[in-house]
């Protein structure tokens, strides 16, 4: 079939109630206090966190916009303490490969003042873990595949409303990227069509938590008007 013979999507009314310039502005200017307010954390409180919440923080990653609207993602939230120590055995088996012998002096030398290792201590006690992959394509009910577009754009959006809406709702999260991450996919028995994107612990910071002392772009640096 091509294109011209597929029938145009259904459309809806879409009015959201128009907020007022000036209101935009004070509504921006609150949500850049709450964003700057979020920092990367890798000591976490092991106090549970309800099944709800990170139900409802993967319902909202998955208002991303997607290329074609394939909405080529997919989450697997880990609160099984067995299951967190399998991940974290095999992560810390690559971190300690990558520590030892993959990464080039020079990474090495961008991730010293971080003072990362191969310990990743984070992975047991998170009370959840959110895995997300990248789905390439898909089976459709009549057995036949279906690419997708854009996913890797798609699912790095998608994580970006997760953590904006893990923080929003007072929870912490560490953008983990073991390399390589193909583990995950044996351990979460997903398919071959998808890709291990991320791992994002979740949970409340320790009480101890520190973060390092960063200071981030300023606009002039990361932006221009014209
Ligand atoms: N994946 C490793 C190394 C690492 C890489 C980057 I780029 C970081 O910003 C932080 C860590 C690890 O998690 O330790």
């Amino acid at each position: 079939m091509s294109a011209n013979d597929r029938a145009p999507v259904r459309t809806i009314p879409y009015q959201p109630a128009r907020v007022p310039a000036e209101h935009v502005v004070e509504r921006m200017r609150a949500q850049l206090g709450v964003a700057s307010a979020r920092r990367t954390v890798r000591q976490f409180s092991s106090a549970a966190v309800p099944r709800a919440a990170i139900e409802d923080a993967i319902r909202i990653a998955g208002t991303a916009p997607s290329g074609a609207h394939k909405q080529p993602w997919y989450f697997v939230a880990i609160a099984d303490a067995e299951t967190k120590l399998q991940v974290r055995e095999a992560a810390e088996r690559e971190e300690r490969a990558f520590y030892a012998d993959r990464a080039t002096p020079e990474w090495l030398d961008a991730l010293g003042p971080l003072g990362t290792d191969f310990h990743k201590e984070h992975l047991t006690t998170a009370p959840w873990l959110i895995i997300v992959f990248r789905r390439d394509h898909e089976q459709n009910a009549d057995g036949s595949v279906a690419k997708t577009y854009y996913a890797q754009e798609s699912v790095g959006i998608a994580v970006g409303f997760l953590i904006a809406a893990l923080h929003q709702a007072g929870l912490a999260t560490l953008t983990h990227t073991p390399a390589p991450m193909s583990f995950l996919r044996e351990l979460c028995g997903r398919p071959k069509s998808e890709k291990p994107f991320v791992i994002l612990p979740v949970g409340y910071p320790a009480e101890d938590c520190v973060v390092p002392d960063l200071a981030r772009k300023p606009l002039e640096e990361i932006s221009e008007f014209r």
